[in-house]
C-alpha cells in the first residue's frame, strides 16, 4: 500500500524556521493545493526551491519555500516537498492540518525513513546511523555517524560478505566436477581465508563496547568500601552537591548517575552503595545495584581510606578487577589530608579536591583511549550480536575442514555466515528487526 505522509521534520518549539515533510505518490498533487506560487510545484523541475503562500483553503497561513525532490532522487526515493515556513508552535502545526485534510496522513515513528529503507535508498546500518546521528552526545560521535551514513560500514561489510560467497561458489563449483577429480581450490587456502575474515568479524564486534561510549557517553563509577569517601568525591567531581555525604557508614543506598562533559566527550559518573556485609535488607538491594552498575562501567575507582591503612581495600581491588574484566580499574587513596605522609598510588582528597585533577586526567585519557580505536563505525548490540553468530559459523567451517568433511557441509557453514552478515545490513530483514529499529525514531524522521 502507497500512502502519502505528511509531518513536522523539525523539532517543535519556537525556532527560526521548521520544516514540514510531505512523501509519497500523491505528495505534489496535495502540496499544490495548498500551495500558491509562481509556478504549479507539478510543473516544478526536482530539486528546485519556490517561494510562495501557503493558504488552508481561502486562509493565508503562511508565506513559505516549497523544495522539491522528485521520486527516486529524494530522501524516501518517493515525490517529496519540503515546506519551509516560519518558526514556533503554531504556524507548523496549521500546515501538516491542512495536508492532512487535503489527503495526506500522519506517518508512524520512522516512516519517512523506513520508506527510504524499502526504497532501497539506506540500508539497515545507515538507518541506525540517522538515529545516532539524532542522538548523538559527542562530536567524535557525530562524525562517525556520518561515515557510517554514507555507507563506509556498508562497504567493508560488502566486501567481507562477497569473499565469503565467492569462496563458498568456488567449494559448490568444485562439487561438479568431483567425479573428474580437479582440484579447483586448495582447503588450506580457504581456511586461511576463513580464518582471516572471522578475526575481522571478532575485531568489529569487540567495537561494540567503544561505540556505546560515543553514543551514551563513557561509564565512571565510583566504589569501594562505604565511609571510603565516594559521594564526596562524586560531589567534588561533578561540582555541586548532590549526593548526601556523612560520617554515617552506608549513607549512599540507590546509585546516583550524572552526566559531565570532559573534554569533547561525555562522562557518566555514578555514585554507588558502599560496599560491605550488611544485614539492612535496603543496603542490600543497593549493593545488589552496584554489580550491574559495575558491569557496564568503563572506568571504576575503587576509593581507600587511606586514613584507615593503605592496603586496606586492596583485596577487594583485586576481587572487583577479577570479576569485571571487561571494565578499566584505578585505586584511589581518599581523605590524604589526615595524612602525615603519602606513599606511592593516587592520593586525593575529596574534601579539598586536592589531587583531582590526577582522576579527571585519567577519566580523559581512558575514555579518548577507548574511542580511538573506533573511526568509521558505530557497532551497536544488533550489529555486534550478528557479528558474534558470523564468527561461530564461520568457526564451523572451520572445523569442518579440519575434520576433512566434505566441501559441500564446509559451503553450507559459509553461506549461513553470508545470510547472518546480510541481516546487518538487512540484505536479508523481517518485519520484527524493522519494527525494532524504527521503535527509537519520533514521527517526523
Ligand atoms: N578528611 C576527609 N574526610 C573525608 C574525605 N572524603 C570524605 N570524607 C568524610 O568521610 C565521611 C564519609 O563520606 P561519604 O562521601 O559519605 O562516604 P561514602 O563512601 O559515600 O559512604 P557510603 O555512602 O556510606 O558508602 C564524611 O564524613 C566525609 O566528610 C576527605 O578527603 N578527607
Ligand atoms: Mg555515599
Amino acid at each position: 500500500m502507497s500512502r502519502t505522509i505528511a509531518a513536522l521534520a523539525t523539532a517543535p518549539g519556537i525556532a527560526g524556521l521548521n520544516v514540514v515533510r510531505i512523501s509519497g505518490e500523491k505528495a505534489i498533487s496535495i502540496a499544490d493545493k495548498c500551495f500558491v506560487g509562481k509556478t504549479k510545484l507539478a510543473e516544478a523541475k526536482t530539486h528546485t526551491i519556490h517561494y510562495g503562500n501557503f493558504k488552508n483553503g481561502d486562509t493565508l497561513i503562511d508565506t513559505v519555500t516549497a523544495s522539491t525532490f522528485l521520486a527516486p532522487n529524494s530522501y524516501t526515493g518517493e515525490d517529496t516537498i519540503e515546506f519551509g515556513c516560519h518558526g514556533g508552535n503554531i504556524v507548523a502545526g496549521q500546515i501538516v492540518d491542512a495536508l492532512l485534510a487535503a489527503g495526506a496522513v500522519m506517518p508512524e515513528p520512522g516512516e519517512f525513513t523506513r520508506t527510504a529503507f524499502l526504497n532501497g535508498k539506506l540500508d539497515l546500518t545507515q538507518v541506525e546511523a540517522v538515529a545516532d546521528i539524532i542522538h548523538s552526545t559527542s562530536v567524535a560521535g557525530a562524525l562517525t555517524s556520518a561515515r557510517q551514513l554514507i555507507g563506509e560500514f556498508t562497504q567493508r561489510l560488502k566486501e567481507l560478505r562477497h569473499g565469503l560467497i565467492r569462496t563458498a561458489g568456488l567449494l559448490e563449483l568444485e562439487l561438479d566436477f568431483s567425479e573428474e577429480d580437479i582440484e579447483l581450490i586448495d582447503n588450506s587456502e580457504v581456511r586461511a581465508r576463513l580464518v582471516e575474515s572471522q578475526k575481522y568479524c571478532n575485531n568489529l564486534a569487540e567495537k561494540f563496547r567503544a561505540s556505546e561510549v560515543l553514543r551514551s557517553g563513557f561509564i565512571v563509577a565510583v566504589a569501594g568500601f562505604p565511609n571510603s569517601g565516594k559521594s564526596t568525591l562524586f560531589n567534588k567531581l561533578l561540582q555541586k552537591n548532590r549526593a548526601i555525604v556523612s560520617e554515617i557508614e552506608g549513607t549512599t543506598r540507590d546509585y546516583i548517575e550524572e552526566d559531565i562533559l570532559l573534554g569533547d566527550i561525555k562522562v557518566r559518573l555514578i555514585d554507588t552503595a558502599g560496599l560491605r556485609e550488611t544485614e539492612d535488607i535496603i543496603e542490600i538491594a543497593g549493593i545488589k545495584l552496584v554489580e550491574s552498575v559495575l558491569e557496564q562501567s568503563n572506568l571504576v575507582l575503587v576509593l581507600n581510606d587511606a586514613s584507615k591503612g593503605f592496603n586496606q581495600s586492596d583485596e577487594l581491588f583485586i576481587t572487583l578487577k577479577e570479576k569485571y574484566p571487561n571494565s578499566e580499574f584505578m585505586l584511589v587513596q581518599n581523605k590524604s589530608d589526615l595524612l602525615d605522609k603519602t606513599a606511592d598510588g593516587v592520593f586525593v582528597s575529596a574534601k579539598t579536591g586536592e589531587g583531582t585533577e590526577k582522576i579527571t586526567d585519567k577519566i580523559k585519557t581512558a575514555s579518548k583511549s577507548s574511542i580511538d580505536r573506533l573511526n568509521d563505525v558505530l557497532i551497536n548490540k544488533r550489529h555486534a550480536d550478528l557479528l558474534r553468530r558470523t564468527s561461530l559459523e564461520i568457526q564451523r567451517g572451520i572445523d569442518a575442514i579440519d575434520a576433512n568433511m566434505q566441501n559441500e557441509i564446509i559451503a553450507i557453514d559459509i553461506r549461513n555466515a553470508t545470510n547472518t552478515l546480510g541481516e546487518i545490513t538487512g540484505d536479508q530483514w523481517n518485519e520484527e528487526v524493522l519494527a525494532e529499529i524504527f521503535s527509537g525514531f519520533c514521527i517526523g524522521k
